[in-house]
C-alpha cells in the first residue's frame, strides 16, 4: 500500500491504494511510519518526495469506513498516532515535498501540510471536509493550516468544509507551484534540486530555525536563530562557501 523507492538522490514514497483514493487506513499509516523511519536512516538521500498512485487523488483522507464504531480511547489513540507520524515527517533530517496529484482531503491534506513544501497538478483540490462528517481534523490540520495560510482562511476551510482548487491554493500559499500533471515527479525532483544542492546540515539548521521558531515567541525564536546560525557558521561547508566567494569560484559543499 506504500511504496518507497530511491530515484537518483531522492526517496520517493507513493501511497498506493488508488481504489480507495489512497485513503489513510491505520495499516497505511503504519507503513508510512515505517517508511519514514527508513528514510531517516538513509545517509545518501537528499530529500523525500511524497505522492499518490493514480491520477485522481493524492489522498482522500482518513479511511472513513474504519473510523466508525471505535471506542473513544481507540479514537484518541488513533489521533495521537496520526499526529505522531506526521510530526516525524515534519522533523525528518531531510526536507520533504508533497506532489499533490488530485484530491488532498482531510488526513491527505494534513499529510501534505506536514511536508516542507507542496507542488500540485492543475486538477488538485484541497480541503478539510471533516465538518461534513460531524468531525474536525485530527492529524494536525487545525494547527498547521493556519500557520501556513493564516487564521481566517484556515477557519473558513475548516468550518465550512469548502475546498480550494490548484490556482487558489497557489495564490494563498498553500502550495509553492502548480505544475503539469505529466512529469510531476520530474518537476518535484527539479524543484528539490533548487535547495538540495546546498549543504544538508546547513539546510537542516535553516529549516529548524524557521519551523521551530514558528512555535516560539519572537525573543526565543531569535535566540534559536542565534544558536543555529552559529552552528551553521562552524561547519566546514560555511568555511568552503565563504572561501569560494573570495576566490570567485563555485563552492564544493561536502555536507559537513
Ligand atoms: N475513506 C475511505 N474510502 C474512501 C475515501 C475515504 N476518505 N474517499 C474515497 N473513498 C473510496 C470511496 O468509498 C470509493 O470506494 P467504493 O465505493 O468504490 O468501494 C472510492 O474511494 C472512490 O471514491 P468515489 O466513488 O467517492 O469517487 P468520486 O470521484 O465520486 O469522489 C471524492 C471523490 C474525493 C470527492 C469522494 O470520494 C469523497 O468525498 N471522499 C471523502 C473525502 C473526505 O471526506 N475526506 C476526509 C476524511 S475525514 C480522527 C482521525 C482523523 C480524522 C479525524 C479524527 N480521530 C482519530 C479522532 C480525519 C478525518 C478525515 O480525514
Amino acid at each position: 500500500m506504500v511504496n518507497l523507492n530511491i530515484i537518483e538522490e531522492f526517496a520517493c514514497l507513493t501511497l498506493d491504494r488508488p481504489q480507495a483514493l489512497n485513503a489513510l487506513s491505520f495499516a497505511i499509516l503504519g507503513e508510512i511510519r515505517d517508511a519514514l523511519d527508513e528514510v531517516a536512516r538513509m545517509s545518501d538521500v537528499r530529500a523525500l518526495l511524497i505522492t499518490g498512485a493514480g491520477s485522481k487523488a493524492f489522498c482522500a483522507g482518513a479511511d472513513i469506513k474504519e473510523l466508525r464504531h471505535r471506542d473513544l480511547v481507540s479514537q484518541r489513540r488513533g489521533a495521537e498516532l496520526g499526529q505522531a507520524i506526521f510530526a516525524r515527517l515534519d522533523r525528518l533530517p531531510v526536507a520533504s515535498v508533497a506532489l499533490v496529484n488530485g484530491y488532498a482531503f482531510g488526513g491527505g491534506l494534513e499529510l501534505a501540510l506536514a511536508c516542507t513544501f507542496r507542488l500540485c497538478t492543475p486538477n488538485a483540490v484541497f480541503g478539510l471536509p471533516e465538518v461534513k462528517l460531524g468531525l474536525i481534523p485530527g492529524y494536525g490540520g487545525t494547527q498547521r493550516l493556519p500557520r501556513l495560510v493564516g487564521e481566517g482562511r484556515a477557519l473558513e476551510m475548516i468550518m465550512t468544509g469548502r475546498s480550494v482548487k490548484a490556482d487558489e491554493a497557489e495564490r494563498i500559499g498553500l502550495v509553492q507551484r502548480v505544475v503539469d500533471a505529466d512529469g510531476l515527479l520530474a518537476a518535484g525532483m527539479a524543484y528539490a534540486r533548487h535547495f538540495t544542492c546546498y549543504s544538508l546540515p546547513v539546510l537542516e539548521f535553516a529549516r529548524r530555525a524557521v519551523q521551530r521558531g514558528m512555535d516560539l515567541p519572537i525573543e526565543q525564536g531569535l535566540q534559536l536563530e542565534a544558536e543555529l546560525s552559529t552552528l551553521a557558521y562552524r561547519t566546514e561547508d560555511a568555511e568552503e562557501g565563504m572561501r569560494a566567494f573570495e576566490e570567485k569560484r563555485s563552492p564544493e559543499f561536502k555536507d559537513g
